[in-house]
């Protein structure tokens, strides 16, 4: 199965003038559960969002009042995972997660309703996350047979804690808005008419910030978490602002220009 914005089936995916991006899942009916397709909808949407230049900030939703995401579409699980139209079991969503912590710009996740299961890991890999009064946290796992033992549990530590993960994890409760701002799992929480206001506040503020210091301040803060893959990101991004520079330039003209490099110029700060 492969993706084109042309025939995006499962997602909205929709751009502003401002640089505001917004990816929506669209199945209501089945309270946007994702299949696999949806996943890889979502993938399209997050690589285009990451290469247009224009873009800065990205909001990822759910279509309609009644839920955020609903997790993995359980009518479409089979043995080794979801299964698509292509009959290959997956957990692409995972892919997905490690997706979203790399794009080198902020991920707003936009709830209302349930955000449950893999939906409730989705909203905690964002950046953050605007929640509506209506919303409701938690993780369904261990009822329906299913868990995820990486950023769905060691993310979920670091932001609410051991003791409540293990809770969270092991009853399979649901929490309301309040209380998932109380745990320190979203950011703010807004009546519902007031979510998408709400939320393009954050990002039109987002937005007038340096590019480089969001992109520097979120590979930082993901590279203790994230171990080699997160110093990976953050020695991406050194390179990346090495490459910028007149010293790096030099290095590479002078190689150009068959001569040797002069770095004599460039300072040794301390
Ligand atoms: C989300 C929740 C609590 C909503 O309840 P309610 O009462 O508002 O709606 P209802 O009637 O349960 O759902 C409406 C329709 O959506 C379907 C339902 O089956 C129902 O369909 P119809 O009866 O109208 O035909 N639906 C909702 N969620 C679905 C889902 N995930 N898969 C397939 N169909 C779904 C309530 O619906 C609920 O508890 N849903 C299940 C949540 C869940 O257990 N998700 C999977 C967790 S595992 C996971 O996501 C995962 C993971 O742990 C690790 C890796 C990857 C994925």
């Amino acid at each position: 199965e492969s993706v084109h914005k042309e025939c995006l089936e499962e997602v909205k995916y929709e751009k502003s003038d401002e640089g505001i991006a917004k990816i929506t899942i669209n199945r209501p009916d089945k309270r946007n559960a994702f299949t696999p397709r949806t996943v890889m909808e979502m993938s399209w949407c997050f690589t285009d969002a990451r290469d247009d230049p224009r873009v800065g900030v990205i909001i990822l939703t759910g279509e309609g009042p009644l839920a955020f995401c609903s997790g993995g579409d359980q009518s479409v699980r089979g043995k080794g995972g979801y299964v698509g139209e292509d009959n290959i079991p997956r957990l692409n969503v995972l892919d997905l997660q490690m997706q979203i912590r790399r794009l080198p710009k902020p991920v707003i996740a936009m709830v209302a309703g349930y955000a449950v299961g893999g939906g409730h890991i989705l909203h905690m890999v964002c950046d953050l996350t605007i929640a509506a009064d209506n919303a409701v946290f938690g993780q369904t796992g261990p009822k329906v047979g299913s868990f995820d033992a990486g950023y769905g549990s060691t993310h979920m530590a670091r932001l609410v804690g051991q003791k409540k993960a293990r809770e969270m994890w092991f009853l399979a409760r649901l929490y309301d808005a309040q209380q998932a701002l109380d745990m320190g799992l979203v950011n703010k929480v807004v009546p519902l008419q007031q979510l998408e206001q709400e939320t393009l506040v954050w990002c039109r503020e987002i937005m007038r910030n340096s590019p480089t210091a969001l992109r520097l301040l979120k590979s930082a803060l993901n590279a203790a978490e994230d171990g080699q893959a997160g110093i990976q990101q953050l020695g991406g991004d050194a390179t990346l602002l090495f490459y910028m520079s007149e010293e790096g330039n030099e290095g590479r003209t002078s190689y150009l220009e068959k001569r040797p490099p002069d770095f004599s110029k460039f300072p040794r700060l301390p």
